[in-house]
């Protein structure tokens, strides 16, 4: 009989069920697209229905995001892109993204991911060429952002699940509402 293995240490442990709850939630969001194809028979509403669940997320998501990152106010829609890319993604998704191609007005730019969580052990059957798989995670950006004041339009412009080399998620600020003082000053 083999001798019982050797107990783990806490960092051992934790990075174990860390690892765990990662497969867990990658597998949960696989079955969770399966049952929407199976409902809803139309891949755009599927996706249609991914964003919108990711939305709802982003809109929750970012109180737990500010309160654990202590990240103030952005001077700029270029650092709030950094802060998202860098600390977002590493909160809720364990890797990061790199910040590019940025338009000339400072209004539009693409996170780009080689490496997504989301889609380990994900394979498209020809049948779903048109499904936006990580729709979720463009909807909690546009979700996310809505809540500090920026409207933005979030689409997928390169996908590893339709053989692109990466994936980049391409934001557009469309509108950024100005906070109001909420006391006037007389
Ligand atoms: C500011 O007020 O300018 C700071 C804004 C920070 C917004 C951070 C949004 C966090 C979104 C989490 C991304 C999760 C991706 C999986």
């Amino acid at each position: 009989m083999p001798p019982p293995a050797a107990p783990k240490s806490g960092d051992a442990l934790f990075a174990s069920v860390e690892r765990v709850n990662a497969e867990l939630f990658t597998l949960t969001y696989g079955a969770i697209v399966r049952q929407l194809l199976t409902d809803l028979e139309e891949v755009e509403e599927v996706n249609k229905q991914l964003d919108q669940m990711g939305y709802n997320i982003g809109t929750r998501l970012v109180d737990e995001f500010l309160a654990k990152s202590n990240v103030s106010r952005c001077a700029d829609f270029k650092e709030t892109a950094d802060v998202i890319a860098k600390l977002g993604f590493k909160m809720f998704l364990g890797v990061t993204a790199t910040v590019t191609n940025w338009d000339a007005e400072g209004t539009s730019c693409s996170f780009v991911l080689e490496d997504n969580p989301l889609v380990d052990f994900v394979e498209l059957p020809d049948t779903c060429q048109g499904l936006q798989y990580c729709n979720v995670l463009s909807g909690v950006i546009r979700g996310a952002l809505e809540m500090v004041s920026m409207k933005t339009e979030v689409t997928w412009v390169r996908d590893m699940l339709r053989g692109d080399d990466a994936y980049e998620m391409r934001v557009k600020l469309t509108k950024q509402v100005p906070e109001e003082y909420p006391y006037k000053d007389d």
